[in-house]
C-alpha cells in the first residue's frame, strides 16, 4: 500500500523508515537545544535565555542592567522581540548568552512559540511591590511547562530597592519557589543588586543540566 507524504509517494516500509529518521533527528535537535551547543573541545556554550512575567515587572530593565549596565526609570513598553548578547566566563566554560526580551502581551499571540522555542533557561520575573505580578507566577510557570518542558529556571523578585512599597516579603517568594521546585532570588535592576549573580546562577543550572545529559548519552 502506498502512503502520500509531503507530496511524495512512499510504500509502508519507506514510510516507517522516514518516521524513524525524523524522530531520531527531532530527538537529537531537542537534546541539542536543551543542553546548549558545545562549539569546540574548549567548553564553549551558546545559551538562549528568555524572561517572562507580567508587564512592568522589570524584565527589560533586568536585561538592560545586565547587558549594558544601565537603567531607565521611564517605562518603555517592549514591542516585539529584541535580542541582546553577553559573554560570560564560568570556570572552564565560555558562555555566549543570547537574551530574548518581549512584551508580555506578545507572549499570548503569534510570537509566543518562537519566543519559547529552544530556550535553555528562563527568568520568571515578578515585582515585589505588586501582589498581582506574584499571583500570576502560577500562570507563567504553567506556560513554561507547556512550551519548554522542564527547562532550568529562576523565579526573580525584582524592585527590592523600593523597600517602602514592598508587599511580597522574601520568605513568601522563597516558599513559593520551594513548593514549585524552582530557585528563587531577589534583584534590583535600578541598583544592579544581584543581577549578575542571578544570570550566573542560571548559567550554572543550564551547564549542570547539560553535563547530566552528556553523562546520560555517554552511558548509552
Ligand atoms: N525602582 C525600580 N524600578 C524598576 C526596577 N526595574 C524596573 N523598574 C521600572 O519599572 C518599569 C517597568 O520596567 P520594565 O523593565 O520595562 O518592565 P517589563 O515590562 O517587565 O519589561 C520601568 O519604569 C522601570 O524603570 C527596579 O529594580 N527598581
Ligand atoms: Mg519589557
Amino acid at each position: 500500500m502506498k502512503h502520500i507524504s509531503q507530496g511524495t509517494l512512499f510504500d509502508k516500509k519507506e514510510t516507517e523508515k522516514l518516521k524513524r529518521d525524523v524522530r531520531k533527528m527531532m530527538t537529537s535537535s531537542i537534546i541539542n537545544s536543551l543542553v546548549g551547543r558545545d562549539v569546540r573541545k574548549v567548553r564553549q556554550f551558546i545559551f538562549k535565555i528568555i524572561a517572562v512575567g507580567d508587564g512592568t515587572a522589570g524584565k527589560t530593565s533586568i536585561i538592560r542592567r545586565y547587558v549594558h549596565e544601565e537603567f531607565d526609570s521611564k517605562y518603555i513598553k517592549t514591542i516585539g522581540v529584541s535580542h541582546a548578547l553577553k559573554r560570560l566566563c564560568l570556570n572552564d566554560a565560555e558562555i555566549t548568552i543570547t537574551i530574548w526580551d518581549t512584551g508580555g502581551q506578545e507572549l499570548f499571540d503569534c510570537i509566543r512559540p518562537q519566543y519559547y522555542r529552544g530556550a535553555h533557561g528562563v527568568l520568571i520575573v515578578y515585582d515585589v511591590t505588586s501582589q498581582e505580578s506574584f499571583d500570576h507566577l502560577d500562570k507563567w510557570i504553567a506556560e513554561l511547562d507547556f512550551n519548554c518542558g522542564n527547562v532550568p529556571k529562576i523565579i526573580v523578585g525584582n524592585k527590592i530597592d523600593l523597600t517602602g512599597e514592598r508587599v511580597i516579603p522574601p520568605e513568601a517568594g522563597e516558599k513559593y519557589a520551594r513548593q514549585n521546585f524552582v530557585s528563587h532570588s531577589e534583584t534590583s535592576a535600578k541598583t544592579g543588586e544581584n543581577i549578575a549573580e542571578v544570570m550566573e546562577e542560571l548559567a550554572k543550572l543550564i551547564i549542570s543540566r547539560s553535563n547530566k545529559f552528556r553523562a546520560a548519552r555517554a552511558k548509552k
